[in-house]
């Protein structure tokens, strides 16, 4: 099979693997969200919409792409048969050889082809669906990568922030606080410049997932995504904002973020949210992009991945746990078999499982504790369970059984208060946002089996995996 370089291989790979499913005629509002969210549901193919109504045949939107592990894989470089925490370790260990692999520079590339000057911007003749029914805007961009240079260290950053349109040659950029895009922007505005930007809209798919990862700020993720890929990605300069973007990108937006005071800055959401939430519309909270030239490929592709409901999502499986597993190690816990989130977005999220095969008393806890403090379990977290390691933690029945049955209530559960929360936490109050900021309360659950008497405790009345494959193949059935 041919490697996957950009959106278009992407599709010619999907295609041979009988991966994707084509519609025609959908409608923008809710029927493309909703068969999104369907497919997603059901894990089933990555949909390509084509001929919406009152748009340019050729003008599409794909979604679902990365919604299983067989195709998540592809771009991924793992094997396409591995699954679950398998999936999980295979891209954590391959992680754990990442060498930046530098962009190319190039003159042109196809994504000159077409453009609208400053004038002649109207972002409506790009077809955006509604993705959730009480979405507050048409969401331009969800698998899309805002490209930054930080002003004082000169990094080039891509981050996925949603994009909702505003205006004909207007956008809003939801960077939250902390992420590196919006640290660019403050910088550039505290020297009284406008921050220039450039947002790809349909890119290589290696691209989108680097830029939707937690890579450290000195890392580019235009380089991790070349990694991924094992081939560099080939960037042109922006001719408005020098800003290196994808050559062989769908749709570039290039403008810039202008200093504005709030009362300027408009309405943004509600939107779906990884939690399976609307979180709260703001005004005069999320920064604004006029944009001042639009670039595009003859029938462009537009990479649609709209948070949904857990258990659905973008993702096949919660990748951000790998950052907690690697935080943990880092932080000295031995043995640690796996870490999952029943409820994820980029990072394993409030619902946290870790698996650890126990060496000492005390080891539960200790896991318990770094997982509840790390950043990557503290950033939207809230339960943490830890299990011994023959439970399988991909499996909710599980990890429930593990719960009832050898977590021991008293000693076994404590309450952590007063921890970093996420922006999309939905049971902080609007009072308690103004007054006491993000931050909630952490339940630790250790349903590991007591370790001072671990070789008492009842054994489990179910035969080995191995001994049933057996029976079941001298009986064959
Ligand atoms: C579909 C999707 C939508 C996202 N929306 C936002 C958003 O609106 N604001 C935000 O700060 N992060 C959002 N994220 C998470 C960021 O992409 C993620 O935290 C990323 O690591 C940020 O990059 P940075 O570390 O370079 O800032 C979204 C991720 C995905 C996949
Ligand atoms: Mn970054």
């Amino acid at each position: 099979m041919e490697q996957v370089r950009d959106m278009r291989s992407l599709i010619r790979c999907l295609d041979e693997m009988g991966e994707l499913q084509r519609l025609q005629g959908v409608d923008l509002n809710l029927e493309v969200g909703a068969l999104t969210e369907l497919m997603g549901e059901r894990e089933s193919l990555a949909l390509l919409f084509d001929d919406f109504k009152g748009y340019p045949h050729g003008y599409r939107i794909i979604s679902n792409l990365f919604r299983t592990c067989r195709r998540a894989a592809l771009v991924m470089g793992l094997p396409v048969d591995l699954k679950g925490v398998d999936f999980l370790n295979a891209w954590r260990n391959r992680v754990l050889t990442f060498r930046p692999v530098p962009v190319q520079q190039v003159e042109g590339g196809p994504i000159f082809e077409n453009q609208m000057g400053e004038e002649d911007i109207d972002l409506r003749r790009f077809p955006t669906p509604i993705w959730h029914e009480l979405d507050g805007g048409l969401y331009l961009g969800t698998g899309c990568g805002i490209i930054t240079r930080d002003p004082e260290s000169g990094n080039i950053n891509v981050g996925t922030y949603r994009v909702m349109i505003q205006e004909k040659n207007k956008v809003s950029i939801k960077m939250n606080k902390g992420k590196h895009g919006r640290m660019a922007m403050e910088r550039s505005h505290a020297q009284g410049k406008p921050l220039p930007v450039a947002i790809t809209l349909g890119q290589e798919p290696s691209l989108f997932l680097s830029s939707q990862m937690p890579v450290p700020p000195d890392i580019s993720e235009y380089e991790f995504a070349g990694w991924i890929q094992d081939s560099p990605i080939p960037v042109v300069r922006g001719a408005v904002t020098g800003l290196p973007i994808p050559a062989n990108g769908e749709v570039v937006l290039e403008g810039e973020i202008p200093l504005l005071r709030p009362e300027e800055l408009p309405k943004e959401g509600p939107f779906g949210e990884w939690p399976g939430y609307y979180t709260e519309a703001t005004v005069g909270d999320v920064p604004l992009m006029t944009v001042k030239r639009v670039y595009y490929r003859n029938d462009p592709i537009i990479l649609g991945a709209p948070p949904l409901k857990p258990p659905n999502s973008y993702l096949p499986i919660p990748l951000g746990s790998i950052t907690l597993w690697e935080q943990l190690e880092k932080a000295g816990i031995p043995d640690i078999k796996g870490v999952w989130g029943f409820v994820y977005g980029g990072q394993p999220g409030p619902f946290t499982v870790i698996a650890i095969k126990q060496r000492y008393t005390g080891h539960a806890k200790q896991a318990l504790l770094v997982a509840a403090g790390a950043r990557a379990g503290a950033y939207g977290g809230k339960f943490v369970v830890v299990v011994d390691d023959d439970i399988d933690i991909t499996n909710p029945y599980e990890v429930i059984w593990a719960i009832s049955t050898r977590c021991n209530a008293r000693e076994g559960i404590d309450i952590v208060k007063n921890v970093w929360a996420s922006v999309c936490e939905p049971t902080i109050s609007p009072q308690e946002r103004d007054t006491r900021g993000y931050i909630s309360d952490r339940v630790l659950i250790d349903a590991c089996r007591p370790y001072q008497w671990i070789e008492q405790f009842p054994k489990v009345n179910a035969f080995s995996r191995e001994f049933k494959e057996k029976v079941a193949k001298k009986w064959k059935v």
